[in-house]
């Protein structure tokens, strides 16, 4: 392996390469650029939705698992290694309740190092999966075709050895979080093979509501891959790791639900809650319910809205939630109701299918008041956040990302606007500060942008301003591009909350 020095390599040469890709990829809805599959592309609405597991605790508040090399079966009758928290993609859910800390020791048997952020959380930095703060594999080998990184030390870069606690009090409102691999330079390709699941956080605000619930409750990962013959996952790599052809962001050309490809879910004629997560490395989503429909939301990305919202349509950028509810006795049983995403043609237009079996009891109901989310406080400034691809690379008021380099410092207690602008398809993500979009180009938001969030898709010259609020955790953190090419080409920013 050759020595890079830190700010180069991969982040160089992306100043020199041609922008036809990504010319072509910044004139329409796509964020990426396809990565054409080779194995035969299964049929669809075969497969059963799965339900991830449950993760259950080793003791109160404490859990430990296993993130390890796995062979599963996605695409029918052929075998694909995934890297899975506890084996399994996605990984299991946490259930978590706020007011309940939760501990949980995550123990690293895979090939390359790891740092596992709560999406969502309000986390201590410490616990918050910092790029340089790592788990080495256990046992010391870091062998592989994206090991070598195990080799190259960023300043300031913390190791933990085989296995590391990571502590979340869990001080929030019920939402629909994830988790997932956050290492510098390589979360794109260490989510693409599986490093990701849920975690539910629950209240007493939530639980008091008749919403359905039990299997009438889905959590929805929808994510795209692509897969080599063998039905191994095909991701380009160049010699250091990625290729230059994909650095717009990597589109997969099988679409997964639970990490099954187009699957198929048997429901009864009632109502239905869908917990919504974009969980692609850079695939943008527009979600509607063919033959028709609509999406009654009951929640954003960090929280339950104060009164529900119809929409015919979701957007949905890399890591964005909806929580929303779907009355399926809306349809004839025996009918057939298609989760459809209506930026892709052909077999990517399509994402699962539900089959409304038969007719069924439903005790459920959206009420007209859902939650009393915290409100907005007047913010004490302003703060400008340009994504942008320059001549070297994708950036973040110009500057690559280099660990320990502050953009902001906020005063935790308080909140500020943040004008967000870019260039391009940018899924802007902010650790720890949950936010509400205030407008777009100075207009309204959309109806479909309401809500405490910690994701915003800013699009191709836009400005978007949010209101974020710094409550919990003095310390360090991020925001960052979420098309995780973006972010491991260095499209990330610290803040430090004082
Ligand atoms: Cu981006």
């Amino acid at each position: 392996m050759r020595p890079r020095p830190a700010g180069l390599s991969r982040r160089g040469f992306l100043g020199v390469l041609g922008g036809t890709a990504l010319a072509a990829a910044g004139c329409g809805q796509y964020a990426g650029e396809l990565l054409v599959g080779k194995a035969p592309t299964p049929e669809p609405f075969r497969v059963p939705l799965p339900i991830p597991q449950v993760a259950a605790p080793v003791a109160p508040g404490r859990y430990e698992v296993t993130q390890r090399v796995a062979r599963v079966e996605i695409l029918p009758g052929l075998r694909t290694e995934v890297w899975g928290y506890g084996g399994t993609f996605p990984g299991p859910t946490f259930e978590l309740r706020r007011g309940t800390p939760a501990t949980v020791r995550v123990r690293n048997e895979l090939p390359v190092p790891t740092s596992t952020h709560l999406h969502g959380g309000v986390t201590p930095s410490d616990s918050d999966g910092y790029p340089t703060d790592i788990v080495i594999p256990a046992g010391g080998h870091a062998g592989g075709h994206a090991g070598h990184a195990a080799r190259m030390t960023h300043p300031g870069e913390v190791h933990h050895e085989g296995a590391r606690d990571y502590h979340y009090p869990v001080g929030q409102r019920a939402a629909t979080l994830w988790y997932h691999d956050h290492r510098m330079d390589y979360t794109a390709p260490a989510v693409w093979q599986g490093l990701a699941g849920f975690a539910l956080v629950r209240d007493e605000e939530e639980d008091a509501l008749p919403l359905p619930a039990g299997e009438r409750e889905l959590p929805l990962m929808i994510c795209d891959r692509s897969f080599g013959e063998d039905g191994s996952f095909l991701y380009p790599r160049d010699h250091e790791g990625h290729d230059a052809a994909y650095m717009a962001g990597v589109e997969g050309d099988v679409i997964l639900v639970n990490g099954a490809p187009w699957p198929v879910a048997e429901v009864t004629a009632t109502r239905y809650r869908l917990r919504l997560l974009n969980a692609c490395n850079a695939r943008r989503l527009n979600l509607r319910l063919a033959p028709g429909g609509r999406f009654t939301q009951v929640g954003s990305d960090d929280g339950l809205l104060a009164a529900p919202l119809e929409h015919d349509a979701l957007p949905m950028s890399p890591s964005e939630r909806y929580d929303v509810v779907v009355d399926f006795s809306a349809y004839p049983v025996g009918s057939t109701v298609t989760l459809v995403n209506t930026l892709a043609d052909g077999a990517a237009g399509n994402v699962m299918r539900f089959v409304v079996a038969r007719r069924a009891k439903d005790d459920s109901a959206v009420p007209k008041r859902l939650s009393r989310p915290p409100e907005r406080r007047a913010p004490v400034t302003t703060r400008s956040f340009d994504f942008r691809r320059t001549d070297s690379g994708w950036t973040v008021n110009g500057r690559l990302y280099r660990p320990g380099d502050l953009l902001a410092r906020p005063r935790l207690g308080t909140a500020e606007v943040w004008r967000l602008t870019s260039d391009f398809h940018h899924p802007v993500h902010v650790h720890l500060a949950h936010f509400q979009v205030l407008a777009r180009n100075g207009r309204e938001p959309a109806p479909t942008d309401a809500g405490w969030k910690d994701t915003v898709d800013v699009r191709p010259y836009e400005v978007v301003d949010v209101l974020a609020r710094f409550e919990g955790y003095r310390g360090r953190y991020m925001l960052h591009c979420h098309n995780l090419e973006h972010e491991d080409m260095a499209m990330m920013a610290d803040f430090e909350v004082i």
